[in-house]
């Protein structure tokens, strides 16, 4: 990668990559943001935000580590935006778009092909690093910047994530029945989705799949101030959710899923 850009991305995360954009061309995720992608694109730079905190902080913890942190998708968004413009003084002809989550991009595989690590079979891409614990946003630009592509490669297929999955969704592709999209589900929870959040214990997210992952065990911790200052590992009725990665589905989800755990007791 052209020592720019690296310099400038150093200053956003503590990895990335760079791959074609051709190599996601045909894969992208039918979003709205789509129509943000630079009609000239030719690279995406890829990068990893660990977001694992010391364990002591997830003790009483009722909602799952990647929510307990500030809303990635600002924090991923404002220090990739802040890269952008500096991209943008030093390549005044190219475009550079950033994104986080809310990508037309496939994160987990664009990040595999940046070789920033491989892909679990719980289908989180598993840094050498950080393990899992990683949020991934990109910057789409005009610029040809890619280098050698390495194949998306697997994890160690130990078979751990998929026995241990809450409701067997790993290994099924039903997306909907991961206890992960059952807490973020809005409306009316059948009793079996009601009783399998309770007895997770977690009233938002799962993290299940991750925390058996053999590939998890002995992983360096966040750097990211904006997430190490903005923990926040018990939730109740009363805690605001604005600036929480709960937020975007509203407050009265989060608050169902709380009473649940008041009527178990
Ligand atoms: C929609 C979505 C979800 C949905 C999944 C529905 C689906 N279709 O995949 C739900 C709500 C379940 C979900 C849950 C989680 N998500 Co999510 N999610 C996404 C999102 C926005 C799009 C994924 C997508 O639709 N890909 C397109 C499809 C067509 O790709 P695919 O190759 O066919 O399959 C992918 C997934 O489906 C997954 N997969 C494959 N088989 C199965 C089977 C099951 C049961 C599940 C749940 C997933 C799964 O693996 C592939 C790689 O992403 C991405 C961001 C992005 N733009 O990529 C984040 C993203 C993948 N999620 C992320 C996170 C952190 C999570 C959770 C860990 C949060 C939590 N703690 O609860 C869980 C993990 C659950 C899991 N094991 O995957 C991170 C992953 C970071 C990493 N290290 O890989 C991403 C990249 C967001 C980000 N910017 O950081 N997510």
């Amino acid at each position: 990668m052209n020592g720019k850009i690296t310099d400038i991305m150093q200053t956003a995360a503590p990895s990335f990559g760079v791959c074609r954009f051709d190599s996601v061309r045909d894969k992208l995720i039918d979003c709205r943001a789509k129509r943000l992608i630079p009609d000239n694109a030719k690279s995406v730079i890829t990068a990893v935000f660990p977001y694992l905190l010391e364990e002591k902080i997830y003790e009483n913890s009722n909602i799952s580590k990647y929510a307990v942190v500030k809303d990635y998708h600002s924090v991923i968004s404002e220090r990739l935006e802040k890269a952008c413009e500096k991209l943008r003084e030093e390549f005044p002809d190219e475009s550079f778009v950033c994104f986080a989550d809310n990508s037309p991009i496939p994160e987990v595989y664009c990040a595999a092909l940046c070789s920033l690590g491989v892909i679990g079979d719980n289908g989180l891409l598993i840094t050498p690093d950080y393990g899992s614990y990683v949020f991934i946003g990109e910057i789409v630009t005009s610029l040809p910047c890619f280098g050698e592509e390495t194949a998306a490669k697997g994890c160690l297929h130990c078979g751990k994530c998929a026995k241990a999955c809450p409701s067997k969704a790993l290994g099924s592709k039903d997306f909907g029945s991961c206890l992960s999209a059952v807490t973020q589900k809005k409306g009316d929870l059948s009793e079996d989705e009601q009783s399998l959040i309770v007895s997770s214990g977690c009233a938002w997210g799962c993290d299940v799949c991750q925390s058996v992952c053999p590939m998890n065990s002995h992983v360096k911790l966040s750097e990211i101030e904006e997430f190490i200052l903005s923990a926040v590992p018990v939730v109740d009725a009363d805690s605001p959710i604005e600036g929480r990665a709960f937020a975007w589905r509203g407050k009265k989800v989060i608050e169902r899923n709380l009473a649940l755990f008041e009527t178990d007791n």
